[in-house]
């Protein structure tokens, strides 16, 4: 089967694309790509690699296997798997950032991108711009001489804020800069950011794409040949891959995505409904609500709204805390996009990184809190969130 063919559907693409039946080379024809777990590979002859494999870092079959099924599920010619989601960005950064050059990025990002941005390259003399990107025009603007890269989520972390990536793209492109999107929020299967004029797409594969809260990783797409060959290069040069284990797990995810996604959103829906007609609820944002500010745009550019709603209950910080340690299913925890439902505070949590007066600034208050809503059954779920929310 080739990962150019782009006629079989998703589901059908997550299961097979990268895990073809081996008869030759000693393979016994496994459904399931076998783990390579060799940190290196003998050679015939002294001058080349005999099947094109000399060191894992440089390339390793399990995770070959997986990069393919990655780039088939954006549609695209390449897909590249790191040891997480931040290696992967990082990467990006070092291979397409010179000192003294510029980027744009949504003011409203996960944090720890944030502390990557503003502690570690900005310390290499990059310069970054936070702008509301929701607002395209706000990144015309934005962009000076210098500026190489735009970097979008959408949905953004944790204010489900959604950027037009075709008019952004269409702004990258009129100034010959590299527009990357992380589509961690939506996976593949509700958004192709590629398709909508991104050149670059990135995803933490610890979220949906793993699926399972039990493999951390990170992944770059691209249709673009040289972008390509500097990431990957850049990803060999600093040891950035995702282990032959863990490339394994995070196929094993990639097979139920489809199915997860829908479930995901299916029950996304049914709580956001139950959260915004609640009166100890003060605000839900969710882009599947028709409240969302957005939500025209989302039903052109994604398929779907995903499992992450962000909402704000009446009360204080103190209020926010006692509901939260009052669930009983929704486990108290950071991350998103597992099987099972967690919820978290962002102030105090994932995006406590980021200074409490800037967090303010964007809406991060004290009170608002995050749900990755999971598979389970969803009157199971809205009578822990009614029983805590009670108390
Ligand atoms: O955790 P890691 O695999 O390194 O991925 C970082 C990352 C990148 N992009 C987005 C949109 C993310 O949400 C994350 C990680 N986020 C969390 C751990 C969280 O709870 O939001």
């Amino acid at each position: 089967m080739s990962v150019e063919n782009r006629n079989l559907g998703f589901a059908t693409k997550a299961i097979h694309v990268g895990e073809e039946p081996d008869f030759n080379n000693g393979g016994a024809g496994d459904v399931v790509s076998p783990i390579h777990l060799s940190t290196t590979f003998a050679r015939k002859k002294v001058d080349e690699p005999t099947l094109g494999y000399d060191y894992t870092r440089s390339l390793n079959p399990t995770r070959k296997a997986l990069e393919e099924k990655l780039a088939a599920l954006e549609n695209a010619r390449y897909g590249l798997a790191f040891s997480s989601g931040l290696a992967a960005e990082s990467t990006i950064l070092l291979s397409l950032l010179k000192p003294g050059d510029h980027i744009v990025a949504f003011d409203d990002l996960y944090g720890g991108t944030k502390r990557l941005f503003n502690h570690v390259f900005s310390e290499f003399d990059f310069k970054i711009t936070y702008v509301d990107a929701s607002d395209a025009s706000l990144v015309a603007q934005a962009i000076q001489p210098n500026t190489r890269l735009v970097w979008i989520e959408t949905p953004s972390n944790p204010l489900l804020k959604l950027c037009d990536i075709k008019a952004v793209a269409h702004i990258t492109r009129k100034h010959n800069i590299t527009l990357v999107v992380d589509n961690t929020f939506l996976s593949p299967y509700f958004q192709k950011p590629l398709e909508l004029g991104a050149d670059i797409v990135v995803h933490s594969s610890t979220k949906y794409i793993g699926g399972h809260s039990d493999v951390l990783g990170g992944s770059v797409m691209t249709s673009d040949t040289s972008l390509y060959e500097k990431i990957k290069y850049r990803q060999n040069a600093v040891g950035a891959v995702l282990p032959p284990f863990d490339s394994y797990l995070t196929m094993r995810g990639i097979k139920t995505l489809q199915i997860r996604m829908e479930r995901h959103y299916q029950n996304a829906l049914e709580i956001a409904g139950f959260l915004e007609k609640h009166p100890q609820v003060k605000k839900v944002i969710y882009p599947g609500l028709k409240s969302h500010p957005q939500y025209e745009l989302a039903q052109q550019q994604t398929t779907g709204s995903g499992g992450v709603i962000t909402f704000e209950i009446k009360g204080s910080i103190d209020d926010a805390k006692a509901f939260l340690e009052h669930l009983n299913l929704f486990a108290l925890a950071e991350s998103l996009g597992g099987v099972e439902s967690l919820i978290e505070l962002p102030a105090a949590m994932t995006h406590a990184s980021i200074p409490k007066e800037a967090r303010e600034k964007n809406g991060i208050t004290d009170t608002l809190i995050r749900i990755s809503v999971g598979i389970e059954d969803s009157k199971d779920l809205i009578a822990d969130l009614a029983q805590a929310l009670e108390k």
